[in-house]
């Protein structure tokens, strides 16, 4: 069995630690929040509720998902390119620790209710510095250690010249490059805008262009995520139910169009911002569908996989595969309860990127219900799944049945509370229901009277989360610690016999970066410029943007 050599393990491992605490952390404070919001509780000492939601938001969204995603990558090419040298391990390391120390700062700052500005942090809400430079630290420490992958990918390219490379590898490589491109937005918003503003260096800032800078990371910010994901389900869960991957090709063309389609899309979150003229919005919420489709590809890939599989195993008829499936296999049942969850989650997408209906769910709960499924359903569980055999191979201890059926509940616990919390969020949100806003806000209006068994929904499949997490912790805590000693595989499946040839365009990374930069030019030059040019630099007061 390949293993990841056991010094990048260390490693890997470092990542996993920090990304389950920021879940049990994080999962604690969405408690709160849900309950906050269904009218039936108050905040003890002081704790305002956007602190908890900023801790929720920052913890979820930012930590836990990039110290996951920069975890899996480096077990992910040292398990398929082979081993670091111990200089690239090294960079790997200081990586680690600047973002570590990035996040700490941050993470300080907002306990301390410095920086209660949510996990989109953009003006006109006002953090401390320190907030704004422990997220640069974190963006700097994630590019060290995209580097890092980088180099040992290189290496694997000298050393085995005009062969296709490892799928696996490839994938990070495009996930990095598409990070890499994305965060020099969010760079760009935090030195140029926000750390002058919070220090006093000057008074005002243009909000329009702090919020335009932040969507242009902020959408692929979302695919960064999910890519990890996608990585599991083409590369490991065909190997988990004994198949194949359909099609090496299709797999990596679906990659190269996340990253060419990803980043010229984030004015979708803008459709009704003033200051952006309705054809850029049109031009974008374009590349938006098109960016849809190679999730469809992936849905495709994955019924063919599974399909193949079943009939291999003698099914018949159009779903007799469905039950040839290994049901009582953690690996298999949480990443594809997340791809279930990803057909709702992937619809309701579209219903956001449809111009006129997003003027119906804009800022509203619904849009919380949205990523509700599809960052915390389809990407958390895919990221479980993963854990069950990730950290058990880096720690060299064996998921036994029993961790098995723990693993399973907890799955299962989520999924009850998930349908519950973000269906109630979904409906509510048609309804009206504004998200980022507590009882306090909306308690006295006409309207609450409607939402309000909504809220109490939410509630209650809040609470059912945080049981499960406690469940999925208390199983990574066996995994880490006491699970008996043995080889868990890290599941990298083969190619399927038929499967046509890999075209060598595919691994022409300079055509894509071209491609990449024109369609990024093309979406952005102008409604840049327009914005700069049009927008006064007062436009701190925009009163109908606060809070956003
Ligand atoms: Fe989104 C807002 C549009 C995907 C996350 N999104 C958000 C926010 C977050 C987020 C966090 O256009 C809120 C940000 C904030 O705080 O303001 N989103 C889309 C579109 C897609 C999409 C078009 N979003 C995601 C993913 C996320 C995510 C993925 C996280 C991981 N989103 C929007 C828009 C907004 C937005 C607007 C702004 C709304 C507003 O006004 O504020 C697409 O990528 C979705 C494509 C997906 C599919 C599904 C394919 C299905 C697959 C599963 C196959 C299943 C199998 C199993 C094989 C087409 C691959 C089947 C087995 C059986 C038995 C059936």
């Amino acid at each position: 069995m390949t293993k990841v050599d056991r010094k990048d393990a260390k490693l890997a491992l470092a990542h996993m630690y920090v990304a389950f605490i920021a879940l049990f952390i994080g999962g604690l404070c969405g408690l709160l929040q849900v309950l906050v919001r269904s009218g039936k509780f108050e905040l003890p000492w002081g704790i305002g509720y956007y602190q908890v939601l900023t801790v929720h938001g920052v913890l979820l969204g930012l930590v836990l998902t990039t110290y996951f995603a920069m975890g899996f990558h480096t077990a992910a090419v040292s398990r398929t390119c082979g081993a670091y040298t111990d200089g690239q391990r090294k960079l790997g390391w200081i990586g680690f620790w600047i973002m570590t120390i990035g996040t700490t700062a941050a993470a300080i700052m907002v306990l301390l209710n410095e920086a209660s500005v949510l996990f989109t942090f953009y003006a006109p809400l006002q953090a401390h510095w320190i907030f704004y430079a422990g997220i640069a630290l974190v963006v700097v420490g994630s590019w060290i250690l995209a580097l890092m992958q980088g180099l040992r990918f290189a290496q694997w390219k000298k050393e085995n010249k005009g062969q296709v490379t490892p799928l696996l590898s490839f994938m990070v490589m495009i996930n990095n490059l598409m990070w890499t491109v994305a965060t020099i937005g969010a760079a760009a918003v935090v030195l140029f805008q926000l750390i002058p503003w919070s220090i006093g260096w000057v008074e005002r800032i243009d909000i329009l262009l702090s919020r335009t800078l932040f969507w242009y990371f902020g959408h692929a910010l979302v695919y960064f995520w999910l890519l990890p994901a996608y990585m599991v389900w083409y590369i490991a869960i065909p190997k988990i139910i004994g198949g194949k991957i359909f099609s090496d090709a299709l797999a990596r063309l679906a990659f190269i169009l996340f990253l060419l389609l990803s980043i010229p899309v984030g004015i979708h979150h803008q459709l009704t911002e003033p200051g952006i003229d309705a054809f850029w919005k049109f031009l974008q919420v374009v590349l938006t569908m098109f960016v849809v489709v190679p999730s469809l590809m992936t849905a495709f890939s994955l019924f063919a996989t599974f399909e193949l599989r079943g009939r291999e195993l003698g099914a018949k008829g159009i779903f007799g595969w469905f039950k040839n499936l290994p049901w009582n296999d953690s690996r298999f049942l949480l990443p594809f309860i997340g791809m279930v969850a990803f057909i709702p989650g992937g619809a309701g997408g579209i219903v956001n990127a449809s111009y006129q209906m997003n003027q119906l769910i804009h800022n509203t709960i619904w849009v919380t219900g949205h990523f509700h499924l599809t960052a915390a359903t389809t990407v958390v569980l895919t990221y479980f799944g993963a854990a069950f055999w990730l950290i058990p191979h880096l720690t060299g201890r064996k998921l036994t049945q029993r961790i098995n059926h723990m693993a399973i509940t907890g799955g299962i616990l989520w999924s009850i509370g998930m349908v519950i919390m973000s269906g109630a969020m979904h409906i509510a949100g048609l309804f009206g229901a504004p998200r980022r806003s507590d009882y306090s806000t909306y308690g006295g209006s006409e309207q609450a009277v409607e939402w309000i068994s909504y809220q109490v929904a939410q509630a209650v499949g809040g609470t059912i989360l945080f049981v499960a997490i406690l469940v999925i912790i208390g199983v990574v805590i066996n995994l880490l610690w006491y699970a008996p000693k043995g080889d868990e595989e890290f599941p990298v499946a083969e190619v399927a016999e038929g499967a046509a040839k890999t075209p060598m365009i595919l691994e022409n990374f300079k055509v894509w970066g071209v491609i990449l930069v024109a369609l990024i030019i093309i979406a952005y030059t102008v409604p840049i410029i327009d914005i700069i040019s049009n927008s006064p630099l007062g436009s701190v007061g925009y009163p109908h943007l606060i809070g956003r």
